[in-house]
């Protein structure tokens, strides 16, 4: 079913796994079983299942990995929504600085979102953590990539998730 117009993009401060939306986006890491930050705050409040779905992608799907800027979506454990889908950010610390693979971490778990059948989505700032990106250059990248997608005409909601003022505060002045 198609939106009768593409839903406005909403920033919020917050903790991305207590969102009432149907899919949320972790910013994992290429082997898809669990790390620090938004993926560790994941992968704890969603429980057991979560890492067992992820480890069965590594098992057929993947079984180098994940490979960077792209999406796989799994169910949610105990999380409150249905899906969570994983992408996994460039990460500067190691030279990663194209941001052309950002870009493509948020179409592709978009994609993956309305692939699945989410009509609600909440992304956190892919890769403005451990992976060392400029929160203001993420949040270019986020709502241009996500405000200029084909595919927001499939979703009702799309919330960007942040953690602290200043994230905020970026997401807010590109919006
Ligand atoms: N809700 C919303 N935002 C959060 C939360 C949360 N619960 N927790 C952290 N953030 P990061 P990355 C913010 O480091 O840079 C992991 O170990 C955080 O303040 O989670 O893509 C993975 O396994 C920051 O603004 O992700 C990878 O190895 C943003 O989310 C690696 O970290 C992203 O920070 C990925 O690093």
């Amino acid at each position: 079913m198609t939106a009768s117009q593409p839903p406005p993009l909403e920033a919020v401060a917050g903790d991305i796994t207590t969102q009432r939306v149907d899919a949320v986006v972790n910013a994992a890491n290429t082997s898809l079983l669990g790390g620090g930050g938004v993926d560790g705050a994941i992968h704890r409040a969603a429980g057991p299942s979560l890492l067992a779905e992820c480890q069965e992608l590594r098992r057929t799907r993947y079984p180098a990995g994940l490979p960077v800027g792209e999406a796989v979506a799994t169910g949610a454990g105990d999380l409150p929504c249905r899906w969570v889908i994983h992408t996994v950010g460039p990460n500067r610390r190691a030279g990663q600085t194209d941001p052309a693979m950002l870009a493509s971490c948020f179409e592709s778990s978009l994609r993956e979102a309305v692939r699945v059948g989410a009509r609600s989505v909440a992304f956190p700032a892919i890769s403005a953590g451990i992976y060392g990106w400029d929160i203001e250059e993420v949040a270019r990248m986020a709502v241009d990539t996500v405000g200029g997608s084909d595919l927001l005409d499939h979703l009702s909601t799309v919330r960007f998730v942040l953690f602290g003022r200043e994230a905020l505060a970026a997401f807010e002045s590109r919006l």
